[in-house]
């Protein structure tokens, strides 16, 4: 393979420095400045990810049982130190701005403000936030919930709160009567969670770090390492020092995947070189994942037909079946048709095909560029497809390892947060508390967004999160938030979802993650789940940052003893006082994964949750691993009208989804407010546009509702033809709510189609 990544692009600005690198300290050392964080922050980075210290509030990569010195990224301690800020957002600031006025501040000006320190309750009067007690706020907040129909309300949660936290919350929805419990992971992989489940029985990915070490081929589909889980760089740098082939799919050049330099190797530091990471980068079309996959499959089974050895015959017949609709369908579908819809040649697919096949040990890494889109669990199976070929699952340096996003998100669906209840432990809960749980389906994150639109959602409590401004079609939904009869925010920093009030609001504050959370038996650990399901406890050692803060199970449980009629068995005071119980209680619950929950809290690198696809037994309904043939061809929606583009949202380096650090999209060379829509220059000359002029986009799904966000301004950067990149959450109002993964309904935020007005 002989396009070697910097080669092709070492001479544009966007790609001369690698990730990592002295950039990364300096953009610490800005947002060290920026920010005013506390005395001691530093220490307090010195234990983020090691046992004893508490893991970080950024990304969910795993944490290592032999931790570098500092084993955090520029990201994670832009996460802590932004927790961690000397800004008070208190009573004085409510006093001093209305809700309304509120509205108009940009998402980064909000949570400048600082930590929340009071509860807070909504006035309509003054259209102010006003101090409240937590007494009168839970007494309110259950009579609220005591008040309403249970399935006409929404307990959501973003993937940050704890186990313990997240099993309390999902014992109170289900107590209280309903199984509405979507979570963050429904905008993001819950693709995996259905997608992959149906093809392989595992809802989670089957690799742990050691597979890194011996895998000699990393195949990697529209993840951005660099910026949101830096520290899977390192062993990524050490795969590809070790002769490892990467080859990476993404319609964007990511730095952090071009190379790296390791900001902790102090060689590469001071001689400037970086380690070239992937070895192929190819630029694949928003939404051709599925065609580059059939591509590499057709060449790979034509290989076998010329030469045979290469598919895995006896694995093959063993575990899997569907194989021969597979073959008829890799022969019928023509290269041209390939190109088309990939946007890649068969000249740059053939070597990768012909290297996958004398790969010894592949893994197929993913992420948002493949769970997010209305063919995502199709793209999620044709990965799966490529790597049963040569039986690249459950043998040591093989396997399927999406990259979660917030760091618990996985865990929280491990104790029951979900709302399908075929997943969550309806008969424990039963035989442990008497309840007699709902059966009914929950909301998913796109059915809130319809139940909000038709009134039939009534109450919105959250754990945490934006969602108001993290779901699909936001300038259509956010009115109805207004008609709601309560929304409860339990949260560490205001935010938009804050602001779109209804008349019974409350705010509520809680510790981070890294502050000391005592309660009535002492000081308490918290755990969750990595991308590698590793489950790691985590203790906060800062003063926190009011004194009138609450923690989340405090919080959870002060609202469900309010709500609740009396239950001998909900010991909430006793739980909230000692966490150990509640990992007794999840222990109880799931006693094959959490056996000795309490005393393996502790363990370096986190304790192992098993896997079963890891072993090769297939939880599917057939008992084997699910060869599937695609619905089509591309993972969108439908061919692209004349003058359409498809729209892909992104992160930029300087947030954490709808958080904004600030301004500086530092890996992808940018420097922006952030209202920008990216295309290529070709493409910007073809529209008949210049660069800077400000357009509008127009969503072009056509459901007989306008969308659009204007005020973007056109930038050059190198995108693949009739695909542009914009920022999330600006612009979130151009994709519709009913434009989601077909299985799993997540959003599809990196395929919708728009057209450009200027
Ligand atoms: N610093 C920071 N860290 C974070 C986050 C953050 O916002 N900031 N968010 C956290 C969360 S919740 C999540 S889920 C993860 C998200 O982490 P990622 O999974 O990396 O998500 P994105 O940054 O949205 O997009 C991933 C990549 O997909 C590419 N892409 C877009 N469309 C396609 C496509 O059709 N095919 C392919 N092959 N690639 C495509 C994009 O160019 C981009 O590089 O990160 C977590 N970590
Ligand atoms: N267009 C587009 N939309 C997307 C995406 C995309 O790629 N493109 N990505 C989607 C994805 S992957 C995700 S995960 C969602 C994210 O959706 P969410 O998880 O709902 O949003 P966040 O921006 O992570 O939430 C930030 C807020 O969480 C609160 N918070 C922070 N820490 C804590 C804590 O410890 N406890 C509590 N209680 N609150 C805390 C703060 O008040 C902060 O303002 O967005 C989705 N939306
Ligand atoms: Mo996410």
């Amino acid at each position: 393979m002989a396009d070697r990544a910097d080669e092709q692009r070492e001479d544009t600005p966007y790609y001369r420095e690698g990730a990592g690198g002295w950039g990364s300290v300096e953009g610490m050392a800005k947002v060290l400045l920026g920010e005013t964080p506390s005395a001691g922050v530093l220490d307090t980075l010195r234990v983020q990810n090691k046992p004893g210290g508490h893991m970080c509030t950024s990304c969910a990569w795993t944490k290592p049982k032999d931790p570098h010195p500092f084993e955090f990224c520029e990201n994670g301690a832009k996460a802590t130190i932004w927790d961690l800020t000397t800004a008070r957002c208190g009573p004085d600031f409510f006093a001093k701005h209305t809700v309304t006025e509120l509205l108009d501040w940009t998402d980064h000006d909000l949570e400048a403000e600082g930590r929340l320190t009071h509860p807070l309750r909504f006035n309509p009067a003054t259209d102010r936030y006003e101090e409240t007690t937590w007494d009168e706020a839970f007494a309110a907040i259950g009579a609220g919930l005591r008040a309403l129909d249970p399935k006409s309300t929404v307990f959501y949660t973003s993937g940050r709160a704890s186990l313990e936290t997240s099993y309390l919350w999902q014992l109170f929805a289900r107590a209280y009567g309903h199984n509405n419990l979507p979570d963050s992971s429904n905008m993001c992989h819950e693709t995996t969670s259905v997608g992959l489940k149906r093809v392989i029985g595992s809802s989670v990915g089957t690799c742990v770090l050691e597979d890194f070490d011996q895998c000699d081929m990393i195949l990697f589909f529209g993840q951005n390492t660099g910026t949101n889980s830096p520290r899977f760089l390192h062993p990524l740098q050490q795969a590809a020092q070790r002769g490892c082939r990467i080859v990476t799919f993404n319609p964007i050049r990511e730095a952090g995947l071009v190379k790296f330099r390791n900001p902790q190797n102090p060689v590469q530091m001071a001689l400037g070189t970086a380690t070239q990471i992937s070895e192929t980068y190819l630029q694949v079309r928003p939404g051709g994942d599925i065609a580059a996959l059939i591509g590499l499959i057709k060449r790979v089974l034509e290989l076998e037909d010329e030469d045979g050895g290469i598919l895995d015959h006896a694995f093959l017949r063993e575990h899997t079946q569907g194989l021969d609709d597979l073959r008829a369908f890799a022969r019928q579908t023509t290269w041209a048709q390939i190109e088309s819809a990939s946007g890649l040649t068969r000249a740059q697919l053939v070597p990768v095909a012909e290297a996958y096949a004398r790969a010894r040990a592949v893994i197929g890494v993913y992420g948002m560029g493949l769970t997010q889109h209305v063919h995502g669990s199709h793209s999620i199976a044709m990965l799966v497809n490529l790597l049963l070929l040569r039986g690249n699952i459950g043998r040591p340096g093989t396997g399927i390892s999406p990259v979660r996003g917030h760091s618990n998100v996985q865990g929280q669906r491990t104790v029951g947060i979900t709302e399908k209840p075929e997943l969550a432990p309806i008969e424990q809960l039963r035989t442990m508390f008497g309840l007699n749980p709902p059966k009914e389906t929950g909301h998913t994150t796109v059915e809130v967004a319809q139940g909000l639109l038709d009134g039939t959602v009534r109450a919105f409590l959250s754990l945490g999160g934006n969602f108001a401004h993290a779901i699909s079609d936001t300038a259509r939904v956010q009115p109805a938030w207004r008609d709601l009869a309560l929304n409860v925010q339990i949260a560490t920093k205001l935010n938009r979802s804050h602001l779109l009030t209804c008349e019974n609001q409350w705010l509520l504050p809680c510790l981070v993650r890294a502050e000391e959370d005592i309660q009535a038996t002492g000081p308490q650990a918290v755990s969750m789940e990595d991308s590698l399901s590793h489950i790691h406890g985590s203790l906060g050692r800062r003063t926190p940052a009011s004194g009138m803060l609450r923690s989340e199970p405090a919080i959870v449980a002060g609202i469900a003893k309010a709500t609740l009629d009396p239950n001998p068995r909900l010991l909430w005071d006793d739980w909230v006082g000692d966490y150990s119980k509640v990992r007794d209680l999840i222990e109880q619950t799931w006693p094959d994964t959490f056996g000795d929950f309490n005393a393996r809290l502790t363990t370096p690198g986190g304790f192992y949750r098993g896997n079963a696809a890891r072993d090769r037994q297939w939880k599917t309904e057939s008992g084997r691993a699910e060869i599937t043939v695609p619905p089509a061809l591309t993972s969108l929606i439908g061919e692209l009208g004349s003058g359409e583009y498809t729209l892909v949202t992104l992160r930029s380096n300087d947030q954490f989804n709808t958080t904004v650090y600030g301004y500086s999209d530092r890996l992808r060379g940018l420097k922006t407010d952030r209202m920008i829509v990216l295309m290529n220059p070709e493409e910007i000359a073809r529209a008949g546009l210049r660069e800077g002029q400000e357009v509008r986009l127009v969503c072009a799904h056509d459901d007989g509702h306008r969308r659009e966000v204007a005020g973007l301004k056109v930038t050059a950067y190198d995108l693949p033809d009739r695909c542009l990149a914009a920022y999330y959450p600006e612009a979130n109002p151009l994709v519709p709510v009913s434009l989601h993964d077909g299985l799993s309904k997540t959003p599809a935020y990196k395929g919708t189609p728009v057209r450009i007005e200027a």
